[in-house]
């Protein structure tokens, strides 16, 4: 099933959402919908607070070289906690609860990531790269952040005046 992506400004973006305790078919079927909703929005991570759930849960599916998504490559990521973080990058990062804007961003180069998988297995995984942006990006969600809130005052200013408009031309 497909579920409606909350977007900015709505303030349930802002809640901190909690750890998961009960890995059973009610998790499954629920990280099985938000596959579904990423797939058919075009997006490579989705967090479960984007779809109104608060739960420490993301999904990511990053692209090939083919530059196609393929459903072996979706990591299904509960209650993550990054580790040794290194290095800095920027790099142009969008949102689907930010339609239609992207902005260069701030992100650690590489990271360890500790985290559960749907059956509460622990797992760990190195990452790089896009995989490793897309990681804290998800997990700033998990806090209530958006990326939009890393940008310097004035980017912001212009941001918000940008979407405002954008949204208005919407109706
Ligand atoms: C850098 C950091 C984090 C990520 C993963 C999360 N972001 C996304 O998956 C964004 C997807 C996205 C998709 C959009 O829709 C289409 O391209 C059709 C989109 O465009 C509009 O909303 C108009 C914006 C974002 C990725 C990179
Ligand atoms: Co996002």
């Amino acid at each position: 099933m497909i579920l409606p992506i909350i977007t900015y400004p709505d303030k349930q973006l802002k809640t901190r959402s909690l750890e998961v305790t009960n890995f059973d078919g009610l998790l499954h079927r629920f990280l099985d919908d938000m596959y579904e909703t990423m797939m058919s929005s075009n997006g490579i991570g989705l967090a479960s607070i984007q779809v109104a759930n608060p739960i420490r849960a993301i999904i990511l599916c990053i692209p090939d070289e083919d530059g196609k998504q393929h459903k072996e490559n979706l990591i299904e990521i509960i209650n993550p906690v990054i580790h040794t973080p290194r290095g800095n990058v920027l790099y142009q990062e969008g949102c689907l609860s930010v339609p239609g804007f992207y902005e260069d961003v701030e992100r650690y180069e590489s990271l360890t990531l500790h985290y559960q998988d749907r059956h509460g297995e622990p797992c760990v995984l190195h990452a790089t790269d896009l995989l490793s942006i897309a990681i804290q990006h998800e997990i700033d969600h998990l806090e209530g952040k958006l990326f939009i809130e890393k940008l310097s005052y004035y980017r912001r200013k212009k941001f918000e005046k940008e979407y405002k408009k954008a949204q208005k031309e919407k109706k």
